[in-house]
């Protein structure tokens, strides 16, 4: 593998997911913070040299650039039983990711960021307006789960594989968000199993 650098935030769920990819697959990652509060992902550096695309985690692999927190986990866990063999568990496995970032990450991780990097008593009012709607999505979300793990120690292929990772992310910090992890039993037992794992590393807070 060529030498890897995460452009990131540490304190982001979606860097903490290849931060923990990594520490599974046994990866190492220089790592260049970026302050996503001072705009420090918008500047013409940033924008022409890493992605034009503004946002933190990139991964660099020698000279080209992998945007997208998925994706980046997928390329450090390819050839590893963190990616299922079988081509349906495979596509399975997808399905979870793609899962987490249309129905998952845009209302859990976007209600963290609103509730502890502004504070409700700073919302504009376009996110005072979309909480509702936001936080409705993330019950539903979270409900899901639940419901998936009350007959599946895992989301996909019956292994721990990159779905959980990625749903890891921003599921054990929900509470951040104000969603309560008591109502979602099943939910927490998959949260300790995934913490239990060997190579587990936690988030930076
Ligand atoms: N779908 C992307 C989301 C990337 C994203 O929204 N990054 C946020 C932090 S988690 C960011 O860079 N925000 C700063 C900005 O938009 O200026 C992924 O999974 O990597």
């Amino acid at each position: 593998m060529p030498e890897l650098i995460l452009h990131e935030y540490a304190r982001s769920g979606n860097c903490y997911k290849i931060r923990l990819t990594a520490a599974h697959v046994g990866a190492v990652l220089e790592r260049r913070e970026y302050d996503i509060m001072k705009g420090e992902t918008r500047t013409p550096a940033f924008l022409d040299g890493v992605s034009a695309n503004g946002r933190i985690p990139v991964l660099q692999a020698g000279g080209r650039f992998l945007p997208e927190s998925n994706a980046a986990c997928f390329y450090l866990a390819s050839g590893t039983p963190l990616i299922p063999d079988d081509d349906f568990d495979r596509a399975d496995m997808l399905r979870w990711m793609f899962w987490e970032q249309y129905n998952h990450e845009p209302n859990i991780a976007t209600l963290r960021f609103w509730h502890v990097w502004i504070g409700e008593a700073g919302f504009s009012d376009l996110q005072r307006a979309n909480e509702p709607a936001k936080r409705a999505a993330g019950l539903a979300a979270l409900q899901l789960m639940e419901e998936h793990l009350a007959a599946h120690d895992w989301f996909a292929a019956g292994a721990f594989t990159l779905a959980d990772i990625a749903l890891y992310a921003y599921t054990h910090v929900c509470e951040d968000a104000g969603f309560r992890l008591a109502d979602y039993p099943n939910v927490q037992a998959w949260l300790a199993r995934v913490a239990a794992r060997p190579g587990h590393v936690t988030i930076e807070v």
